[in-house]
């Protein structure tokens, strides 16, 4: 598959290009900052250097394209317009290029802080209504927004994966349940791409760790089959103060850090 991936010099992108070239997917790349040097050669539709709230740069880097994976964005809390503009414009901009291209499919990295400050309870399902942590969790759920809409009126096929905590490997009691493994990422980004998608479709982004407590049914439903635990790490961390209230909410720490307020 012809494959659009935005933010592909970021953390989660550089893993996702590698991943879905090794799987035999053709890569386009398009990032604020230029590519390392053995990134690019893993994009033979280019590596392209832009924003794609910029509706010229975002129709440019969809043509040609069969399916976009959308990463781009600023992974931390921020005044809400950045939020908007990070997360939403981005995204909108980039329905109405796949629109205008005939592209149907795209694979959005939304976040758990769309619906961060659900409390703690028995298995979080994806049909739970959206209830931000922050102004970075009220961008994830602007765009989930806009990826329903253009699902409903247009007939894009739009998943949304609500990624837990992304990173080499986990580092706190909390990430015992919401890790995502680099290799699950992969696996998760490529059943996106690839599963039997029916419009609008959150699912969430962790591996198959034992604590887990988030329903991973929707993306067994793509196909997509985790591998990775975190409980193979769960010797190496120690308590801490903050496990707690980091504990209460799906969000964790940004279900209790400041909003970075304008004023
Ligand atoms: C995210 O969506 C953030 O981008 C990242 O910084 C982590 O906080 C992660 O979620 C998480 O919840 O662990």
């Amino acid at each position: 598959m012809r494959v659009l991936v935005t933010g592909s010099s970021g953390a989660i992108g550089r893993t996702v290009v590698s991943g879905l070239f090794s799987r035999g997917h053709t890569l386009r790349g398009i990032d604020v900052l230029e590519p390392e040097r053995g990134l690019a050669a893993l994009l033979p539709l280019g590596a392209f250097i832009g924003d794609v709230t910029d509706p010229v740069v975002a129709a440019d880097a969809v043509s040609g394209v069969d399916a976009v994976v959308h990463l781009a964005g600023n992974p931390s809390e921020a005044p809400l317009p950045e939020a908007l503009a990070s997360h939403a414009l981005t995204t909108a901009s980039l329905l109405d290029a796949m629109l205008s291209h005939e592209v149907r499919r795209i694979v959005y990295a939304s976040s758990n802080h769309a619906v961060g400050l659900v409390p703690r309870g028995e298995v979080l399902r994806t049909d739970v209504l959206p209830r931000p942590d922050t102004f970075y969790g009220v961008g994830k759920v602007a765009a989930e927004g806009l990826l329903s809409l253009y699902a409903d009126r247009f007939g894009i096929e739009a998943v949304a994966l609500r990624i837990g905590s992304f990173l080499p490997e986990p580092t706190t009691r909390r990430q015992l349940a919401t890790w995502l493994s680099y290799g699950d990422a992969v696996r998760l980004v490529d059943a996106a791409l690839t599963g039997p998608v029916d419009g609008f479709t959150p699912v969430y982004g962790i591996s198959a760790n034992t604590r887990a407590w988030w329903d991973l049914e929707p993306g067994r439903r793509l196909g997509y089959e985790p591998r990775d635990d975190a409980e193979a790490y769960a010797g190496r961390i120690g308590e801490r103060e903050e496990d707690e209230a980091e504990g209460a909410y799906v969000g964790g720490p940004f279900a209790v850090m400041p909003l970075r307020k304008a004023l």
